[in-house]
């Protein structure tokens, strides 16, 4: 039988893989000139996320240019409020406004339409008939608390207040809202496998705001029974977390969540890593997308570092998403650099 050569899979499934594999979180963005030619013309960002043909050409923008081993879906992590029944708009310049749930009564009503989703499983499946046989293909959503907190706060620049006061206050809501949000989820995931994703990324962008108790309920918790969900269903696709800021709370995460992978924020000390977490899982990161807009040497010093330290277990990426500043030619350097250091 044909055997599929895709190095990230192979280092998900603990084996080892021919170059170490690399894909960037917002591999795909403003960075891209070609993009923003296709933004300037779609007009609105959320057009964008639900046109197959554009979502399409966008995901494989970024594979056109470099050896990435993935391509990720171009969608956002907003769609599932979208589809829960909140009005979500991409003003220009301001990025998304999410309308955020009021009271109990708003909360009650909302009611997953997973129709409204059918133009992303259609790029899936446009995507993965394009992609070469050795390029993996990463569907994804938020996960169950960093969405809780777009939809409790709409879009805060960060704060998340009310989120945080449910959290006290209001765990009646935040379980009620939680659990909407995990089941829209494991059905939005479910979905994107179906058409075609072969390994999926829960992003968890603001994970870092919890600590102690609160981290394990409305983090790992929420994270756990989604996860469990998707593995009954697909116990071979591989699932990467992505709880940004949790500092030594990664370690609960990863043995608690039953993830296949973690991807780790550029904060994250890689001695620290290597002995709590590297031991327990493959690890995905941790490139600092700032040394990713200077390029040249101080970019590849720092890209050594972390090969050198994490062996050939190790899914390179930044700590967090591509900045819109980042010179392309310094993305391809960076491709050239990892594939060619020795596993
Ligand atoms: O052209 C533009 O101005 C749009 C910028 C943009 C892009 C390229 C947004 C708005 N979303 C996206 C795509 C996107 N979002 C992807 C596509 C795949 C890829 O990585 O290339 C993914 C995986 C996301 C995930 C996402 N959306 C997250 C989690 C990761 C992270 O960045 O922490 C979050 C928090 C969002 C919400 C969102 N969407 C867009 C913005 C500017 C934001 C952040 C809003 C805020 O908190 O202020």
């Amino acid at each position: 039988m044909y055997k599929m050569d895709k190095p990230i899979l192979n280092v998900l499934k603990g084996e080892k893989p021919k170059h170490i594999p690399i894909w960037l979180m917002r591999q795909a963005g403003r960075y891209l000139p070609e993009y923003r030619q296709l933004r300037s013309k779609a007009k609105n960002f959320l057009n964008m996320c639900l046109t197959p043909e554009w979502a399409t050409e966008i995901t494989l923008q970024p594979i056109r240019r470099y050896n990435l081993d993935a391509a990720i879906l171009f969608a956002d992590i907003l769609l599932v409020p979208m589809a829960l029944g909140l009005h979500l708009d991409f003003k220009e310049g301001e990025g998304p406004l999410l309308q955020a749930i009021e009271d109990e009564t708003s909360l009650e009503i909302l009611a997953f339409d997973d129709k409204k989703l059918a133009p992303v499983y259609e790029t899936v499946s446009r995507v993965k008939e394009k992609l070469d046989h050795s390029v993996a293909l990463i569907g994804f959503c938020g996960a169950p608390w960093t969405v809780a907190c777009y939809m409790i706060d709409g879009n805060s620049g960060g704060n998340f207040i009310k989120s945080k006061t449910w959290v006290h206050q209001r765990k009646d809501l935040l379980d009620k809202l939680l659990n909407k949000i995990i089941d829209a989820s494991e059905i939005y995931l479910s979905k994107q496998v179906e058409a075609g994703a072969e390994v999926l990324q829960i992003f968890d962008s603001w994970a870092g705001l919890l600590q102690g108790n609160d981290f394990s309920r409305y983090v790992i918790e929420p994270t756990y029974k989604l996860v469990s969900r998707l593995k009954e269903k697909y116990p071979d696709i591989p699932i990467i977390g992505f709880p940004r800021e949790a500092k030594e709370l990664y370690e609960p995460y990863i043995k608690q969540t039953k993830v296949d992978a973690l991807s780790i924020d550029y904060n994250v000390d890689l001695d620290w890593a290597l002995q709590h977490l590297k031991t327990i899982k493959p690890l995905q990161g941790n490139l600092n997308p700032e040394i990713l807009i200077k390029g040249g040497e101080p970019m590849t010093k720092a890209a050594e570092i972390i090969l050198s330290k994490m062996g050939p277990q190790h899914i390179f990426n930044l700590g967090h998403g591509v900045t819109p500043l980042t010179p392309p030619e310094n993305v391809s350097q960076l491709v050239e650099f990892v594939h060619n250091w020795k596993v």
